[in-house]
């Protein structure tokens, strides 16, 4: 039986909207706070900021999908109508004002339709709300310091531990915040430029030497979360993951206490003994 114009464009219609459906969903899948097999999709979002950038994606996603049909169809109604043997008399037609208006002004909308999230976006990634704790990531050949300068000065060291789950991401200290709480990430770099990237919590910046950057993440469940070094910084890049664990306010507290005590003696890494200890 053939199908209608109007019935092929429904099914058309019906197999992107399951193709949609099956994008956008897969997040479900996705275990919190790591990357898991198979994932074709963001992590699921523990952070306001990345579920705006996730929103956007899945916005974008949309639009560049839509176009990319539309485009599709108009070089296959080309390919058809006005092949040399459909067509053996092309028509000699040129310039069509409206037609000219429309294929200018129709991208300009889309662009400042994009344009306009894309900004708000920013702004909140970049716009830092007042914090309740700082936290100090300080990259280094190859692993990571986190010091807690307003919940006792202690600083320690996070290295990459073989033996723990996930693999190559786990370590031996974990970087613990509070749920529900703005946390403002100061980083910088000892020896070379490394970066701080969480993905769950939407956040990615350079850790310069000698530079101060700061970036923010309000985790909103509790739970493990998992991000690497994003900037190639030597032989071990890929082996300085980030572990980050977030705890509810009283769990927060008394690891503040037992932190305080723990690391109170380690004396502030220097650059020879860190690498010593990485060995
Ligand atoms: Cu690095």
């Amino acid at each position: 039986m053939m199908m209608s114009r109007g019935q092929m464009g429904r099914r058309l219609l019906g197999c992107v909207v399951a193709g949609m459906t099956l994008v956008t969903g897969g997040a479900a899948f996705a275990e919190s706070g790591q990357p898991t097999a198979w994932q074709y999709n963001l992590q699921e979002s523990a952070s306001p900021v990345m579920e705006n950038i996730a929103w956007f994606h899945n916005l974008l996603l949309v639009i560049i999908t839509v176009i990319t049909l539309f485009v599709l169809a108009l070089l296959v109604i080309v390919m058809v109508k006005f092949n040399a043997k459909a067509n053996p008399t092309p028509s000699r037609t040129t310039h069509h004002t409206l037609l000219e208006v429309a294929w200018t002004l129709i991208p300009v909308l889309i662009l400042v339709a994009i344009a306009v999230p894309s900004f708000r976006l920013l702004f909140l990634e970049l716009d830092l709300p007042k914090a309740d704790l700082t936290i100090k990531a300080t990259g280094k050949q190859w692993y990571w310091s986190y010091s807690y300068p307003d919940n006792g000065k202690f600083e320690f060291d996070s290295l990459m531990a073989s033996d723990k789950q996930p693999r190559l991401l786990g370590v031996d200290n974990e970087m613990v915040v509070p749920v529900n709480k703005v946390v403002r990430v100061q980083t910088t770099g000892a020896d070379v430029i490394h970066a701080f990237a969480v993905p769950a919590f939407g956040i990615k910046i350079d850790a310069i030497p000698g530079r101060l950057n700061e970036t923010w993440f309000k985790a909103t469940k509790v739970g493990m979360y998992y991000g690497q070094c994003s900037e190639l910084c030597g032989k071990d890049h890929a082996f300085m993951p980030i572990a980050v664990r977030v705890v509810n306010d009283q769990e927060f507290a008394s690891w503040i206490e037992t932190a305080k005590k723990k690391f109170a003696s380690a004396p502030a890494s220097n650059f020879a003994s860190a690498a010593d200890a990485a060995q």
